[in-house]
């Protein structure tokens, strides 16, 4: 009996943990673990950075969206991005670009998994593989292409500029030239989203919270690190970062790595 309540803890891990991943920390399992399903076959490799939050969102939101199903169980390990883990030999193995996040997917060719790597590309495979109610994605191909621009937009545009506003804005020599570039570009991107909402829309695609929205909220929400105040500027975003804010998914995802953010 206790045997069998232990059984999924007791679960050989996973090869990365035996010797390739020495040098990361070990993984965690967060609150949402449902023991009675078994050992986690996601593990995510993320940190508290506006990339690795969405990563971890979407996994709370599935978890929410399925309790039942086994496959996305996940589990975690923190990439100390200070020490640089992101570059060791043992994470590129997950990442050959060296950056989280990074996801290892065992539902597919066991014991090894399959690695997936840039936040945009893992949130698609878990929605593609495991959303399959369509319950944050969308089934209409034209829906679909419109989320699709959406996570190009930001993936290729929000999450890079931010990226280097948040950068300059910190780097110990301040140049003004690079900041204005940068925060100028937060500020028109942010106008994108506000025209597209500003009609009354609740979120980006369909007015239903889906995968296009994670790909895009933590690095809005951010923008007020860069002294960018929503609320007064950009009404119809700040209203879809508060509603999006408000979903336990998210809550969960965010609050996940209980560390302080790094900038940008
Ligand atoms: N395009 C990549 C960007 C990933 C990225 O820049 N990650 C940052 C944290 S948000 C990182 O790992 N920084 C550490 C480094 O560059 O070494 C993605 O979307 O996954």
């Amino acid at each position: 009996m206790l045997l069998s309540r232990l059984a999924p803890w007791l679960t050989p891990l996973p090869f990365f943990r035996t010797a390739a991943m020495s040098t990361l920390a070990s993984p965690e399992r967060p609150a949402s673990f449902v023991a009675s399903l078994g050992a986690p076959p996601l593990h995510l490799f993320t940190a508290n950075t506006p990339n690795g939050q969405k990563t971890n969102i979407l996994l709370e939101e599935l978890r929410l969206a399925y309790p039942d199903k086994k496959e996305v169980g996940y589990d975690y390990v923190r990439v100390n991005l200070a020490k640089n883990e992101q570059k060791t030999p043992d994470f590129l193995k997950v990442n050959p670009n060296g950056r989280i996040p990074a996801l290892l997917d065992t539902n597919v060719n066991p014991p090894k998994g399959h690695r997936v790597f840039e936040s945009a590309s893992i949130l698609l495979w878990l929605v593609e593989n495991y959303d399959t109610e369509f319950k944050l994605s969308f089934s209409d191909p034209l829906l679909r292409s419109e989320a699709l621009s959406w996570i190009f937009f930001t993936h290729g545009g929000v999450g890079p500029m931010f990226g280097q506003a948040g950068h300059f804005l910190h780097a110990p020599e301040k140049i003004p030239y690079a900041i204005k570039r940068y925060t100028d570009e937060m500020r028109r991107l942010l106008s994108v989203f506000e025209d597209h909402l500003a009609p009354g829309r609740t979120y980006l695609v369909d007015d239903r919270f889906s995968v296009a929205d994670i790909n895009a909220i933590t690095w809005v929400k951010g923008a007020s690190r860069a002294g960018i105040e929503l609320d007064k500027e950009f009404p119809a975003v700040n209203g879809w970062i508060e509603r999006s804010f408000a979903r336990k998914g998210v809550q969960n995802g965010v609050g996940l790595l209980a560390e302080p953010a790094h900038a940008l």
